[in-house]
């Protein structure tokens, strides 16, 4: 019998609900999920430095945003961070605690929560874990699609397997590739050892995704990049923090020199959920212990703001913001807005 469960959060993110089990109190129009724990290559990657991030970016929601005056003037996003200026409506669904003698259902089960989110016709914050969790994350999206992915890395993660494991943190941008229901990829930040050889850029070449290095970012700055997200089905955005630069976010595993600036990753995320396109986000390879100041969990926060403030202008709704096209397909009706 397998004992994965789903562990409540102490501080649930940005001061939301936790998550019940009662069906229509669980219909937020944000659900932040933790996911500590993907594909490990040994026993000691069930429980890697990256499972505590979760807990790391709510504790710094209460200290940056939950003052309770989320009508402050957001200059990043022109305004409070919903434009009404209510508190925006998060369920915090805590993190999914895996069992190490089960590690395949407890995959099934992560897929589940993000599932159940979707459900409820609310936009999935999912906190890793090491990278290989957006395979289980975007598996939650298969009755859904097409989806889009746009994954911010410093490396391509497109090995076939890594010590005879298919889809450990090294290969999860090949096993999206393998969904019929993802439509395009781009990848963005790539730079240094790209955790790849060259076949596996040829590969991921060869399987049509787009790669587009971070020093071409530096170079020709992020509107040709932006320029590559014009695909109007909705997009999933994949973070792995080492995909900035380690002065934005210097509590990872494998810094690398050269990385985006906070400034990249924020326009992407805006052009994307400012036309209503935003299907969901992950943030991976947070390593509390080396952050600095809690830099990293500060950009993770301010990013997913920002999906939070752009995709609510992008919709026009305060009450659901997935894709207008996908919030039908949830189940029920989207709640109106009230006044
Ligand atoms: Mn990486």
């Amino acid at each position: 019998m397998s004992v994965t469960r789903l562990q409540p959060p102490i501080q649930p993110f940005y001061g939301g609900r936790v998550f019940s089990g009662d069906d229509e109190a669980d219909r937020g129009t944000f659900a932040f999920i933790g996911i500590p724990t993907g594909s490990p290559y040994d026993a000691q990657g069930v429980n890697s430095p990256a499972a505590r991030a979760p807990d790391h970016v709510r504790a710094m929601s209460w200290e940056q945003e939950c003052r309770w005056e989320f009508d402050h003037y957001d200059f990043d996003l022109g305004g409070s961070v919903l434009p009404s200026g209510a508190v925006p409506d998060v369920v915090d669904h805590g993190d999914v605690l895996a069992d190490p003698r089960d590690l395949e259902g407890s995959k099934r089960f992560a897929t589940e929560v993000v599932r159940s989110a979707l459900r409820h016709g609310s936009l999935p914050l999912v906190i890793g874990g090491d990278d290989s969790i957006p395979p289980i994350v975007l598996r939650a999206y298969e009755d859904l699609g097409p989806v889009n992915v746009l994954h911010i890395d410093a490396h391509i993660d497109f090995r076939e397997q890594l010590h005879g494991i298919p889809d450990g943190y090294s290969s999860p941008i090949r096993r999206i590739r393998d969904m019929p229901w993802v439509g395009r990829i781009v990848q963005v930040g790539m730079r240094g050892v790209g955790s790849a050889r060259a076949k596996e850029l040829h590969a991921a070449l060869e399987a049509g995704n787009t790669i587009v290095p971070a020093a071409k970012v530096h170079d020709e700055g992020i509107g040709g990049v932006v320029e590559l997200l014009v695909d109007d089905a909705p997009w999933f955005i994949t973070i792995d923090v080492d995909g900035f630069d380690p002065s934005v976010t210097p509590g990872t595993g494998y810094p690398v020199p050269g990385g985006l600036t906070f400034a990249h990753g924020a326009a992407l995320i805006r052009s994307i959920a400012e036309r209503g396109l935003l299907a969901g986000i992950d943030v991976t390879e947070i390593y509390p212990d080396n952050d600095v100041r809690g830099l990293t969990a500060l950009a993770t926060l301010r990013f997913l703001v920002h999906a939070m403030g752009f995709a609510a202008r992008g919709t026009g709704r305060e009450d659901c913001v997935l894709p207008p096209r996908w919030a039908t397909l949830a189940a029920g009706t989207p709640r109106t807005v009230e006044g």
